[in-house]
């Protein structure tokens, strides 16, 4: 599929901090430590709606991992998928007699412009799951070969599924107990009570075609892949086992990252799959999780249309940190607008304090686990002073500015 366009990323002067980054395998805020080019997966939208501040600030906060990398000389090959065929994508289109494709399409461009109105750097492979199906049936077949996926005994439809215990460390990547594993594979996509499979925790990995849905001809039967080998095949044929980076929203953590991974592990052999799973956490809305299913939405495209600044935008959600669950709100959104109203007026001074010692805070902060809330502050305190007592130095403006854009992404 083809990506967004770029904005360009100032280059800032001074010390860049490598970045550390909170893991969900082990548990810990570890160091990142990419070679010359560093890896990074992110889940993409499943394209049956527009755009929300959910997924937004999820984008973002990976952006934030992109622009620090950057910051810090490495080259960022960094992969999306598009799950531009699965169950919600399908129930929605049925449900507005609207072709899936066409519906797929239509949202898959709105998340472009929302992307670029966001700033967010577009990854160099944007993929969609339609067109990678050759590559996933080939790990599928791949699987079968080695013992560890197997169809279920059902004449009519016989489905493929993998079998969780293949790799022997089913679990590592989410630590979560079979029974909490047994609820979540539920609520997300998950079929525990599929008659034929060896255990309910085994994942579909080939639909056989039913009547009225899609199907690809294929080695295994026409049908179509399931979710988690989507994200799987698509990763390792792009950035290979041990890539830096994993990520989404904390929704992902399980059943799909933690499969992804299995499926990955159990065609290569080589663990780990990412070196590093990253979760963002739920923005809700009025006490809930903002999600689809919900319908307790706040769309990006909606804020653009009522001109709202991206700037904002991404300074409202930059005000908590990306791996705590919060909320929207119109008052986050409005002491934002006021943020970068100051920010504005300290960057368009002619001369100020000097900015050096704030921008090391500002890469300090970003380092560690990307701490957006104290790097704001950071700024806030220089923008507050600048707009005070002021300083002499004419450089110190254009500095602040150039570090707000390389390293938070916002246009001042
Ligand atoms: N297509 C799959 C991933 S392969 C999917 O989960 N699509 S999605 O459209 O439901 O979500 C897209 C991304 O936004 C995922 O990374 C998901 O974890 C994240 N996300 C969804 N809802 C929220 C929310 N309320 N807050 C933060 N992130 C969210
Ligand atoms: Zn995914």
């Amino acid at each position: 599929m083809q990506s967004w366009s770029s904005t360009p990323v100032p280059r800032v002067a001074g010390q860049p901090r490598p970045l550390r980054l909170f893991d969900t395998a082990t548990g810990e805020v570890r160091p990142t430590a990419p070679g010359p080019t560093a890896g990074m997966y992110v889940c993409g939208i499943t394209p049956y709606d527009a755009t929300h501040l959910g997924h937004a600030a999820t984008y973002l906060a990976f952006d934030l991992v992109h622009r620090v990398w950057l910051d810090n000389g490495h080259e960022v090959h960094y992969v999306q998928n598009v799950t531009d065929v699965d169950d919600p994508l399908l129930e929605r289109a049925a449900r507005d007699q609207d072709d899936w494709v066409v519906l797929a399409m239509r949202e898959t461009a709105l998340f472009r412009e929302d992307m670029v109105a966001l700033r967010v750097l577009p990854p160099r492979q944007f993929i969609g799951a339609v067109e990678a199906i050759p590559e996933i049936v080939e790990s599928i077949a791949k699987l079968i070969a080695a013992g560890v996926a197997y169809r279920v005994d059902d004449p009519e439809y016989p489905d493929v599924y993998f079998d969780k215990d293949a790799t022997g460390r089913f679990g590592y990547e989410s630590n979560y107990s079979t029974e909490t594993m047994l609820g979540f594979f539920a609520e997300r996509g998950g079929d525990p009570d599929r008659a034929g499979k060896r255990h309910p925790l085994d994942a579909l990995l080939w639909r056989m075609a039913r009547p009225g849905e899609p199907s690809w001809p294929s080695e295994l039967g026409e049908g179509r892949p399931g979710w988690h080998i989507e994200c799987s095949a698509i990763a390792l044929n792009r950035l290979g086992s041990g890539f830096d980076v994993q990520g989404g929203g904390s929704d992902l953590i399980f059943p799909h990252h933690e499969y992804s991974a299995a499926h990955a592990e159990a065609q290569t052999g080589e663990h780990p799959f990412a070196r590093h799973y990253v979760h963002s956490g739920m923005i809700g809305l009025d006490g809930e999780k903002m999600s689809k299913s919900r319908g307790n939405l706040v769309f990006v495209s909606k804020l653009r249309a009522e001109k709202v600044d991206p700037g904002a935008i991404r300074l409202a959600l930059f005000a908590g940190h990306y791996r705590s669950d919060r909320a929207y709100t119109d008052e986050l959104l409005a002491g934002a607008k006021q943020r970068l109203a100051t920010w504005r007026r300290a960057a368009a001074l002619p001369a100020a304090q000097s900015a050096e010692a704030t921008v090391a805070r500002l890469r300090d902060h970003l380092g560690d686990d990307l701490d957006t809330p104290s790097a704001l502050a950071a700024l806030d305190a220089w923008a507050a002073e600048a707009l005070s007592t002021g300083g002499t130095e004419q450089s110190a403006p254009t500095l602040f500015r150039a570090a707000v854009d390389s390293l938070l992404g916002v246009e001042l």
